[in-house]
């Protein structure tokens, strides 16, 4: 069955991999699935077309068949349930890399995002150079928690599993901020996370696309 994925007709970010497309591209890699893209512009995403498929206007949007799916947590899990190669099959083992899951996109994008919005979205605001600081301390406390877990290891919990996917992926927005210089361990987390062969397939064809002329 065709798997089709929405991402970014454009991405703002100029095929730096930072809009989501790229960790729903990278599951699919892993597990060997092709898939086609449908490009959405912003006013597209709008739509009642796209509106029906993702509540939000967003994107990725996940097709397969006759499932529709938005949320990269949720699609990203789809996916690992469905083929072979994203979760342990113990079934402790399995349970916590979905905690994993769940703790990239619940515990650890929240702070992270929150200071891309002061820094892209608030930074004319009066309050922004006293509110700045915060933010960035918020997202260092987070960061350094997640530091002092993964300690020595190579992956959070045993092998490479849907939990580091989602881990590495949220932690990349991290970097521009320059923080993540503070944690070795972390920077070399994501340094292992890009160098899979799957993450760079998954960053080589959205950069082809948000760098066409
Ligand atoms: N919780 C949802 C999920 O995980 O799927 C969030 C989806 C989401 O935020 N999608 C963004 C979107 O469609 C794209 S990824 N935004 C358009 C809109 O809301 O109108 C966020 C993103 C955008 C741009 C950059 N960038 O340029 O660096 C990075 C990330």
């Amino acid at each position: 069955m065709t798997i089709t994925i929405t991402a970014f007709d454009r991405s703002p970010d100029g095929g730096r991999g930072l809009a989501r497309d790229t960790r729903v591209r990278w599951a699919l890699e892993e597990v060997a699935q092709p898939y086609d893209v449908r490009l959405v512009t912003f006013k597209a995403m709008k739509e009642p077309a796209h509106l029906a498929i993702h509540p939000f206007g967003q994107i990725p949007t996940y097709e397969e068949g006759g499932l529709a799916l938005f949320e990269t947590g949720a699609i990203v899990l789809h996916i690992a349930h469905r083929f072979a190669g994203l979760l342990p099959d113990d079934a402790n083992a399995r349970a916590r890399a979905v905690a994993w899951m769940f703790a990239a996109v619940n515990t650890v994008e929240p702070p992270i995002l929150e200071l891309m919005t002061a820094k892209i979205l608030e930074n004319d605001k009066p309050w922004t150079k006293e509110r700045l600081p915060l933010v960035l301390d918020r997202m260092r406390d987070r960061l350094k928690q997640l530091s002092t877990r993964l300690g020595d290891a190579e992956w959070l919990d045993g092998a490479f599993s849907a939990g580091d996917l989602m881990m590495v992926s949220v932690i990349l927005r991290a970097r521009a901020s320059g923080v993540l210089d503070e944690f070795p361990n972390l920077a070399a987390y994501l340094a292992r996370g890009e160098a899979r062969p799957a993450y760079k397939r998954a960053f080589e064809a959205q950069r082809v696309v948000n760098t066409r002329p």
